[in-house]
């Protein structure tokens, strides 16, 4: 997640094949996702509608005939959703809500309805790594309140002497400092790949994967066409949660001298994005309209078998090819 510093504006043609297309495209037709001109918008800068100062989702409905106008046919909405914006959004409180700042529910609908009537299409956000620490399941988690004492990657201090504890292990934050921070309540450590205030999700827990499923069939089923997955090098972690080995200073998965390489590009990622592109395919077979998945991940942090399972070898991975961030600042 290299801090989207640009707030709107970066299209990019996206070309790829899927498996689904294959199946279910016919004469060689291409799917929209494999040539459209897909228009990013950060919705909090974009226009504001009612004059609070934020930009909002009835901001973008206003602009929509423009952006169509210049030829855009498919909008990328970054996070909208219910969040304390500690990380301008990325830090999401409630994956099935927008937040009051944004608009409604209602506003969401509207908006893509109408850019469905515009023959548009829109993809949003799927922020899986972390949730916000202001979140129900984080509180809940924090209260070892079942199910979700185990939503959260929680450990036990270090013990340095017969006094004193200190964090699990030497992990950083790509955030800069640990990657742990302590939780007076539950008498934890919780760890977060980036800010504290973005604990990640326990992908070894499986109800918290059934649960980040069902959110992507939530906005499914509301009609958006696809997702942009966020921060997908950093879903699992090495599970034995083993003190890194020191990095080359300046080295690449290198923060603050210690190496990245148990918190980043584990072989488990695959699988995960796999299920959730499985995800998307159930409703590409409901109704033979195909579904975007594109993963954010810059190619030289990529595990290689991202590389080699994204666009034209794709089997059932992420149908887009990573390097369009590249693009970004
Ligand atoms: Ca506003
Ligand atoms: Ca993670």
């Amino acid at each position: 997640m290299e801090r989207l510093l640009y707030f709107v504006v970066c299209a990019n043609i996206w070309i790829g094949f899927s498996e689904s297309h294959q199946i279910l495209s016919s004469g060689g037709m291409k799917e929209w996702w494999e040539s459209t001109l897909i228009y990013q918008i950060y919705p909090r800068s974009f226009k504001d509608s009612n004059g609070d100062g934020y930009g909002d989702l009835n901001g973008i409905l206003e602009r929509l005939d423009y952006v169509k106008e210049i030829g855009v046919d498919t909008i990328w909405i970054q996070p909208f959703y219910k969040s304390p914006m500690a990380d301008m959004g990325y830090d999401v409180a409630d994956y099935r809500a927008v937040d009051p700042m944004f608009g409604t529910m209602d506003d969401f609908k509207r908006l893509l309805k109408n850019s469905h009537e515009k023959g548009m299409k829109v993809i949003v956000d799927f922020v899986p790594n972390h949730s916000s620490d202001q979140g129900e399941w984080f509180k809940l988690s924090e209260q070892r309140i079942e199910p979700f004492t185990d939503f959260y990657v929680w450990k036990d201090g270090k013990r340095i002497n017969e006094t004193h504890t200190t964090h699990p292990n030497n992990w950083r934050s790509v955030f800069r400092g640990p990657a742990w921070t302590w939780s007076e309540k539950r008498k934890q450590y919780y760890f977060h790949q980036f800010a504290p205030q973005q604990p990640d999700l326990n992908y070894y827990n499986p109800r918290v994967r059934r649960e980040m499923e069902d959110v992507l069939r939530y906005w499914l089923d509301l009609g958006v066409d696809g997702f942009r997955v966020d921060a997908v090098n950093h879903l699992l972690e090495a599970e034995h949660y083993a003190d890194a080995p020191a990095g080359i200073k300046g080295g690449l998965g290198v923060i603050e001298g210690v190496s990245m390489v148990y918190m980043m590009r584990q072989p488990g990622n695959l699988q995960l994005i796999k299920s959730w592109r499985a995800v998307l395919d159930e409703y590409v077979k409901k109704d033979g309209q195909a579904r975007v998945h594109d993963c954010e991940k810059s190619v030289a942090t990529c595990p290689p078998e991202l590389l080699a399972d994204k666009c034209r070898g794709s089997k059932a991975g992420p149908q887009q090819p990573p390097q369009h961030l590249q693009t970004t600042r």
